[in-house]
């Protein structure tokens, strides 16, 4: 069966998807772009023959799309995925879920009431193949419990509408994320510090910051979020065991020796440096959606996600940087 996709948000992030599943993955076709800026949905539905609309709804309601990814703003997922499960359709929708814990737990009550896992939040880190490695370490258990984990996330630079929120509900999210699903257990308490900032920020930002985190065994967990760096899109991630210590590898790229010394070329974006686990990601949620059964992340993992951003981010805003506790409902049966 090929899988009939439909794209509402037809910015960077939509058309590599487009791309992807196109030129990269098998059983699945692109037949329809939303987006409200009309020639922004024109344009990149053209190169595949897809039908164009200027609005969500009108895309979600086509009979010809069998299922939805969602590459929008984060602010306005939320009305979009409870639609497209109420058309029963299976939607991927980007990172985060949705920016307020109340809008998570609405889709999590409209998935429930459709009685079907439908949503799956597109975390994509979770199948990059050196993450499961690390985590394939952890589980066989040979070098004890995990204690510490250290993550340096780092980006070449933020455009100016890039907020200091952001640095938690658009870039850390994804430790955030990874973390839960590396140590298979929730985060309980976070503090975000405030380092001295770089001079390549834009004034009204803080940059960089440390995301200080604990989980229900007592694991700390340190994430620097560096988005100014100019050299670079970096991502690093050490998970300390008790009798060793476990490091994502360098960048997969070539080695380049003259002069200079022998290095490796740098990563610049996410597009790039992830390339391997959206294909993955992607590939097994066709793969999935054909057969008809729920892959990746949930809703219930969308929300506890923008749980600890909320605690993350009310710390940010205290200059005196309060380690603030979590505040989780209890997981809904659904989702165990
Ligand atoms: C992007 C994307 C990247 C992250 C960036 C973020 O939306 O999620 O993976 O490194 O900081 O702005």
């Amino acid at each position: 069966m090929t899988v009939r996709i439909g794209l509402i948000g037809a910015g960077g992030m939509g058309r590599a998807h487009l791309a992807r599943i196109t030129n990269e993955l098998s059983g699945g076709q692109i037949v329809a772009v939303a987006d409200i800026n009309h020639d922004a949905a024109v344009s990149a539905a053209e190169p595949y023959g897809a039908k164009a609309y200027d609005t969500s709804d009108e895309l979600i309601n086509d009979p010809e799309v069998d299922a939805v990814i969602i590459a929008t703003f984060g602010k306005v997922h939320a009305p979009d995925v409870i639609k497209c499960i109420e058309a029963g359709k299976y939607v991927l929708c980007e990172k985060p879920l949705a920016t307020t814990a109340e809008d998570c737990i609405a889709i999590m009550e409209a998935e429930q009431k459709a009685g079907k896992k439908l949503v799956t939040v597109g975390f994509m880190r979770r199948f990059d193949a050196a993450y499961n490695e690390m985590k394939a370490v952890l589980e066989a258990g040979e070098n004890g419990q995990a204690l510490l984990v250290h993550n340096r996330h780092r980006n070449p630079s933020v455009p100016e509408s890039y907020t200091s929120r952001m640095a938690i509900d658009d870039t850390a999210i994804h430790e955030i994320d990874t973390m839960r699903w590396l140590l298979g257990e929730e985060i309980v308490r976070v503090r975000v510090e405030r380092p001295k900032s770089t001079t390549h920020r834009f004034d009204h930002l803080i940059d960089p910051v440390v995301v200080v985190m604990y989980t229900e065994s007592g694991v700390r967990i340190d994430d620097e979020v560096n988005v100014n760096l100019q050299w670079a899109y970096s991502i690093e991630c050490e998970l300390v065991l008790e009798t060793a210590a476990v490091r994502l590898g360098d960048q997969e790229k070539i080695h380049i020796r003259d002069s200079q010394g022998n290095r490796n070329a740098m990563c610049q974006s996410h597009i790039d440096r992830f390339q391997g686990a959206f294909n993955r990601e992607f590939q097994e949620w066709i793969n999935a959606v054909a057969r008809d059964e729920h892959t990746g992340s949930t809703s219930w993992d969308g929300y506890a996600a923008t749980s600890v951003v909320d605690a993350a981010v009310s710390s940010l805003e205290d200059e005196t940087s309060p380690m603030v506790e979590v505040t989780l409902m209890e997981k809904p049966a659904f989702y165990a």
